[in-house]
């Protein structure tokens, strides 16, 4: 049992992970039209990792009683300057991502909810990580510069980049990890 704050602080990060999804999904189609399919593919395997963040949070929130309730997702934006400009602004929005985890670990912290906080903190390590991809993205972005060689074999790394993570959550999050 979780108390009912926790709840719905729980069910805001639900609409964020849906809303890091959705960006997602729309740099996915906008690198599709820019003709970089390795790209696309990245962003599209990003968006199944947000939906599985949201899912996570779906199923904890059920198990532990409360109810899920969804909000209004807000549209993405659809047009970028570049591919340096679509992972500017993954990095700024997953330090936005970092921050609200932050602050749901600081309110669980508070509240003496053991269970929340062992919850979230899968989420804390994840975000090492996506910042990390981030920062190596704009890195090796800001090397190539307008070299377009160089971004067609970038492009083509990318498109080996597989999704790992459950997709089908038909059985919970617990029935596709199994
Ligand atoms: Fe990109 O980690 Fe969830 O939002």
């Amino acid at each position: 049992m979780i108390k009912l704050e926790m709840a719905q602080a729980l069910n805001e990060q639900i609409n964020r992970e849906m809303y890091s999804a959705y960006l997602y999904m729309s740099m996915s189609a906008y690198s599709g039209k820019l003709g970089l399919k390795g790209f696309a593919n990245w962003f599209m395997v990003q968006y199944h990792e947000e939906m599985y963040h949201a899912m996570k949070l779906y199923e904890y929130i059920q198990r532990q009683g409360e109810e899920v309730i969804l909000g209004t997702l807000e549209g993405p934006p659809s047009t970028f300057e570049s591919p340096l400009d679509m992972f500017n602004q993954t990095l700024t929005h997953e330090q936005y991502i970092t921050k609200s985890i932050n602050d749901l670990m600081d309110m669980a912290i508070k509240m003496k909810d053991h269970g929340t906080q062992i919850f979230l903190e899968w989420y804390v390590v994840e975000q090492i990580e996506e910042e990390e991809n981030d920062n190596d993205m704009i890195l090796q972005l800001n090397l190539i510069g307008d070299n377009a060689h160089a971004l067609l074999m970038l492009d083509r790394e990318l498109s080996g980049r597989m999704t790992t993570v459950p997709v089908d959550f038909s059985k919970g999050v617990e029935g596709a990890v199994a």
